[in-house]
């Protein structure tokens, strides 16, 4: 046996993290284990859904009007149960859910944080074995510990995040979480049931070969998304191309391989959506939190999209995001 050999495992990840940090208190490293375990219980149900009859409509309608799948009920009830139940988290606010929970009981009421979160992204792609994940953010919340969570607490800017993730629920099961420290990736060891460190520091290439965006809506784009889609599609070897068109449907993955190998994810507005379809809070603040912390850039075509002030929980946006290089050549033509 090789004694030498040692796999950080996630919860001695981040409590390794901590030393390093004066006044630490833990309440972090305890909210990501809490989102670790539930990240777990949704692995195991996810690896099922083709074997039993979790699978299909939960027979009720989101607040976006979009069916519900079981999955999406079962993630959703897991993320908020391991929260509520946790020691760090005041409340949440999920994409299932049309008003935040502020946790009203005394443990949860002292907690520092909130998080919001996507419990299940990607569910239209459950049925047919596709890659799905989950997304969160972590707020410290505006109002004062010991009182009850307020909306406030969940309108804040991207900015104020202190730590963002997701989880991949793929051919292998990972979960990557940024703080404003670095990126780190961890993959879910099935023999010991533990997420160990093997991806560490993240960091987006600056040039990728690799664009997303569902072709399907092109007509719907303004002329200067399909101009830029153009000239992904014109790249040849002099000018760093030829670019590859890769779109799963399921913003984790797409974003995931992206981040790993350098790449532009864009979910634009269109003639019948100008907002686009992804939640400003739930989906495209996590994201560009951590693709920002690896070296990346995210906005809505104007603005950075951390900057932007939300007014409703589940405001939708528009969305560019990737590497940096490949968003600031984006950006001079939506500068026009
Ligand atoms: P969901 O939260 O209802 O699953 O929708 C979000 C998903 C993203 O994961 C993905 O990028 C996008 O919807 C795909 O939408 P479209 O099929 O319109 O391209
Ligand atoms: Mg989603």
């Amino acid at each position: 046996m090789n004694v030498n050999r040692k796999v950080l495992t996630l919860d001695e990840f981040t409590i390794q993290q901590l030393r390093d940090i004066p006044n630490a208190t833990g309440e972090l490293s305890s909210l990501l284990r809490d989102i670790g375990l539930a990240a777990k219980r949704v692995n195991v149900e996810v690896n099922k859904a083709g074997l039993v009859d979790i699978l299909g409509d939960a027979g009720s309608v989101n607040v976006q009007g979009e069916d519900v799948k079981k999955l999406d009920v079962f993630a959703n009830d897991q993320f908020t149960g391991v929260l509520k139940h946790g020691i760090s988290c005041a409340g949440i606010a999920s994409e299932e859910l049309d008003d935040y929970i502020a946790f009203d009981d005394t443990e949860s009421k002292k907690s520092k944080y909130v998080c919001l979160f996507d419990p299940l992204d990607g569910s239209g792609n459950i049925d047919v074995n596709v890659s799905i994940g989950t997304i969160f953010g972590v707020y410290r919340r505006v109002s004062s510990r010991g009182s009850i969570a307020t909306k406030d607490d969940f309108l804040q800017k991207g900015t104020q995040q202190v730590a963002a993730g997701y989880i991949v629920y793929g051919s292998s099961t990972m979960l990557v979480y940024a703080t404003r420290r670095g990126v780190n990736g961890f993959t879910l060891d099935p023999s010991i049931g533990e997420f160990t460190l093997s991806h560490p520091g993240i960091k987006c290439p600056p040039k990728g070969k690799i664009y997303s965006v569902n072709h399907g809506n092109f007509f719907q784009y303004g002329e200067e998304v399909k101009k830029y889609i153009n000239i992904c599609q014109k790249k040849n070897k002099s000018d760093g191309g030829p670019y590859t068109q890769r779109y799963i449907g399921s913003m984790v993955a797409d974003v995931h391989r992206n981040l790993i190998k350098g790449g532009i994810f864009m979910y634009p507005g269109t003639i019948d959506k100008p907002k686009g379809k992804l939640r400003l809070l739930y989906e495209c603040n996590p994201f560009a939190f951590i693709v920002e912390v690896a070296g990346g850039k995210a906005t809505d075509g104007k603005r950075r999209i951390l900057d932007i002030q939300p007014t409703e929980l589940h405001q939708r946006t528009p969305l560019f995001i990737g590497s940096k290089d490949m968003m600031e050549e984006l950006e001079k033509e939506l500068e026009g």
